[in-house]
């Protein structure tokens, strides 16, 4: 009854409400009544927390790694359970909307390359008006490189992750957007991907549970591709491949490479030998025109 009393009222309504209701219960402090008095209170601190974020329009994120990938998506949709087994941050989880209050980032190590993860509060619809507040979690979206949609296999998580990408869509963001599909240990999970294919024919999608760790490295993947960017290797004539990558947008060139290593290398770039995707064979010669790819190790020759 509570809950219905409180659905849909944010900041200082919903407090009213709660504290009315807190007001109704039977003077009980141990018991049934004395649990639901503490969730009453829990909610009452909830709410007061998020109505001083609500008027905060975007929070203070310092960007670190080579990418920002932000979790994205309904509360409870798992989020935070992802963020923990992905980077090994150890955050708040609870069975409760609105566990996570402040983004919480933390990295997850590529060969060669890291990305930081970003988890942030759980978006409702409305969001776009403040509701939830959800202002300053869309700013955060705005401002990643890339999203990740983390829909639950739950019977409501479909719908409810649609009006978190309608409120995306509201607001105008347009960062590249991939589906990241939790809970897949629920029963009923199997049939609800289908569906969820189904509802978005063009975006890439892997599936995972954090219970049962199935998929985990389906995502860490779709993550990496997300971030839009390669690793490239760069290895002396007759030396070791270096163990750090030079992290480069997708589609660059050994040109690219080249002026990322030091910018006036470009004019004494004589010749390069790449291995790895982008070659038909191991140490394939290649120009500075050459298009690279993710995994490539390549020595360059320089006057
Ligand atoms: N069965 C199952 N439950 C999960 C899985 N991942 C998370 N949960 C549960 O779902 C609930 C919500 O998890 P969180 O990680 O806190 O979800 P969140 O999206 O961060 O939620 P908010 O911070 O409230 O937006 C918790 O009770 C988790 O234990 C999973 O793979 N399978
Ligand atoms: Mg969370």
């Amino acid at each position: 009854m509570i809950r219905r009393r409180i659905r849909g009222l944010e900041g200082t309504e919903r407090i009213r409400a709660l504290k009315a209701a807190l007001g109704e219960l039977p003077g009980y402090y141990q018991g049934p009544y004395g649990e639901l008095r503490k969730w009453v209170l829990e909610l009452i601190a909830e709410a007061e927390t998020r109505k001083e974020i609500r008027h905060q329009e975007s929070y203070f994120l310092a960007r670190q790694g080579a990418a920002q990938v932000v979790l994205v998506g309904p509360p409870n949709a798992g989020k935070s359970s992802l963020l923990k087994a992905l980077t090994g941050r150890q955050v708040a989880i609870g069975d409760y909307p609105f566990t996570t209050l402040r983004p919480i980032e933390g990295m997850v190590a590529f060969d060669g390359a890291k990305v930081q993860l970003v988890d942030l509060p759980g978006l409702i619809g409305g969001a776009a008006d403040g509701k939830g507040g959800g202002r300053p979690v869309l700013a955060a979206v705005r401002m990643a490189d890339a999203a990740l949609l983390v829909v639950p296999l739950s019977p409501s998580g479909i719908g409810d992750a649609q009006e978190v990408e309608a409120e995306l869509h509201r607001e105008g963001i347009d960062v590249p957007l991939a589906i990241a599909a939790s809970k897949l240990d629920l029963p009923g999970a199997a049939a609800r991907v289908a569906e969820l294919r189904a509802a978005y024919p063009e975006r890439r999608l892997a599936c995972c549970s954090t219970a049962t760790e199935e998929g985990l490295a389906e995502v860490r993947r779709l993550i990496w591709d997300l971030s839009g960017l390669m690793r490239v290797f760069c290895k002396p004539r007759g030396g070791e491949v270096s163990e750090r990558a030079v992290v480069l947008p997708r589609g660059a060139a050994v040109e690219d490479l080249v002026a990322a290593l030091r910018r006036d290398w470009v004019h004494r770039f004589r010749s390069a030998h790449v291995t790895g995707p982008s070659a038909k064979f191991t140490g394939q010669p290649a120009g500075i025109d050459h298009v690279l790819a993710d995994g490539d190790i390549v020595e360059l020759i320089l006057v």
